[in-house]
């Protein structure tokens, strides 16, 4: 990354908290670290927001619902709960599929609630739910149907997993399971990711024993398609001669993860929602799990790599450089063409669980350094990028991995490759159940801050003056506001997709013309106008 003089951390960090209570300060200040990409210090992460402030975060249904389950295509996911949750989770996430033809099934687009009323917070929602279930098998007769608790839910105590069973029987063809993840349970989205990652794999994965051909078999994990992230990954693998068999969960359906046991090697894309999932097939099925990352070309070209290099195979290795080497000229040449107005230029980050590391890639192949970033839900793991026990006891699902590891029948047991053989792979350099972490990579003094609160978001842009923010919708106009570009990696706003080598591409084109643009400088920042000025522009 390019030299840049940094403001003294340490101060930045007190003109953060100074107008918070003593009590808020005390704990915020735990949150928000200056940098050393050698030492890299303890972050404060996983932890409750405090009341009042305001947070970007997202709840369990979210994670659940939302993130883990909502990209599979052919599942019918119904909402337990009042309208509002159903509604305002409809494809905002922008996860995209591509069903084989368009006869095929596809419920993505649809928006299935049980409509809770007051009624059914007095008396109960079962009924209405099994009432609920019924009418979406005799529309659709879908595979499976997955039910999703809500907040009152939890509160009235209606049993969705007693509901599930019972309909599961009834209906015969068609698999039924419930979610206990009202949006309460944890302090995030977070406990919403492990609750998910628990039933699918509880009761999807492992139902469907068919040997798929393919020499080369993995499954992608923690991939949900936005913006058609997973299509671009799906064209590499493919390109590259490897075998695909499932995707958890972009562009995904019910078959392929049943199926999930088959492959030989789990791929990792996003840890943080989904590392549940290959510690779990690792424990039952022995297939091992790696960390890669598609976002960036540098990243992209190791990661294909690193997957050569688990097989060993010498045909693959060759297959992967020739698909390297065919990709590259486009992206180097784009990647000429921009970075000279790019250079130089910062980048603030604040996303979820893991693009706010993966994403400092694509900038850093712009020449543009990382001022200040966090995760909105991540643990220290994500951050520190070494083993830390959880902080916080989630939920009584999270028990599942620890019964597994007990219960793993040896049976099922058929590890891919033996202990010798990893260890030998790790004495190469291959990093198997890796932790990543993003201090590692951020420049000596740039500012860490987990779950930044909105005040201390506009604080940062009035301290640092970035030449690009990138966050959320919740943020987007505000910023705007303050002459400063938002650039949504949760939504990639309309763009998209930005993984691979195409995908890379596309983020050099849309970054240069939002840094670039010279309306930015046409907006007076609040700081700029005069109070009377400021005043009046309120009205
Ligand atoms: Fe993972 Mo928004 Fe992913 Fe990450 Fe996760 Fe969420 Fe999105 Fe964000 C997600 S699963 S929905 S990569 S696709 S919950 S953009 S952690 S916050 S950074």
């Amino acid at each position: 990354p390019a030299k840049v003089n940094l403001p003294d951390p340490a101060s930045i960090t007190e003109e953060l908290i100074n107008k918070y209570p003593a009590k808020v300060a005390k704990k915020r200040r735990k949150s928000i670290v200056a940098n050393d990409p050698d030492t890299i210090p303890e972050v404060q992460a996983n932890v409750r927001t405090v009341p009042g402030i305001i947070t970007q975060r997202g709840c369990s249904y979210a994670g659940c619902k939302g993130v883990v389950l909502g990209p599979t295509r052919d599942i019918v996911n119904i909402v337990h709960g009042p309208i509002g949750c159903s509604f305002y989770a409809w494809l905002t996430r922008r996860n995209q599929t591509r069903p084989e033809t368009p006869e095929h099934e596809n419920y993505i687009t649809y928006c299935f609630s049980t409509d809770m009323q007051e009624e059914h917070v007095v008396f109960g929602g079962e009924k209405k739910l099994k009432v609920a279930i019924q009418e979406a098998y005799d529309l659709f007769h879908p595979k499976a149907i997955a039910i999703f608790s809500t907040c009152p839910v939890g509160l009235i105590g209606d049993d969705v997993h007693a509901v599930s069973r019972e309909m599961k029987e009834k209906l015969g063809d068609c698999n039924v399971f419930g979610f206990s993840c009202e949006g309460y349970r944890g302090v995030s989205q977070s406990a919403g990711h492990h609750i998910a990652n628990n039933g699918v794999f509880k009761h999807m994965v492992g139902n469907n024993n068919e040997i798929k051909p393919g020499k080369f078999k993995i499954n992608l994990l923690g991939e949900y398609n936005i913006g058609g992230d997973a299509f671009e990954i799906e064209r590499l693998l493919e390109k590259s001669g490897i075998t695909l068999i499932a995707s958890f969960s972009g562009n995904s359906t019910v078959g392929a993860m049943e199926n999930a046991h088959t492959a030989d090697l789990n791929i990792v894309q996003c840890h943080r929602s989904i590392n549940y999932m290959g510690d779990m097939m690792e424990t039952k099925y022995g297939i091992p799990w790696m960390k890669v990352n598609f976002v960036g070309v540098e990243s992209t070209a190791k990661s294909l790599r690193k997957i050569a290099e688990y097989f060993g195979d010498a045909e693959l290795k060759a297959k992967v450089e020739e698909v390297i080497a065919e990709e590259m000229p486009a992206v180097k040449e784009i990647i000429e063409e921009i970075r000279p107005r790019t250079e130089g230029k910062t980048a603030m980050l604040f996303v979820g669980g893991s693009r706010a590391h993966h994403y400092q890639d694509l900038f850093n192949e712009l020449g543009m350094t990382t001022l200040s970033a966090g995760y909105e839900f991540a643990h220290r793991d994500d951050y520190e990028g070494r083993e830390v026990l959880p902080n916080i006891k989630i939920d009584a699902d999270s028990k599942n991995i620890e019964e597994l590891k007990v219960t793993a029948d040896p049976e099922l047991y058929n590890p891919r490759k033996s202990p010798e053989e990893i260890e030998e792979l790790k004495a190469k350099g291959l990093e198997m159940n890796g932790y990543t972490g993003m201090m590692k990579q951020m420049v000596h003094k740039s500012l860490v801050i987990d779950d930044v609160s909105h005040y201390e978001s506009e604080k940062l842009i009035e301290i640092y003056k970035p030449d690009i923010f990138c966050a959320g919708i919740k943020k987007k106009y505000v910023v705007q506001k303050m002459g400063v570009p938002l650039k949504q990696l949760h939504s990639y706003d309309y763009g998209g997709p930005y993984t691979g080598f195409k995908g890379a591409v596309n983020f050099y084109k849309d970054i240069d013309r939002m840094v670039n643009n010279p309306v930015w400088k046409m907006i007076k920042a609040p700081w700029e106008k005069a109070e009377s000025e400021s005043l009046e522009a309120s009205y």
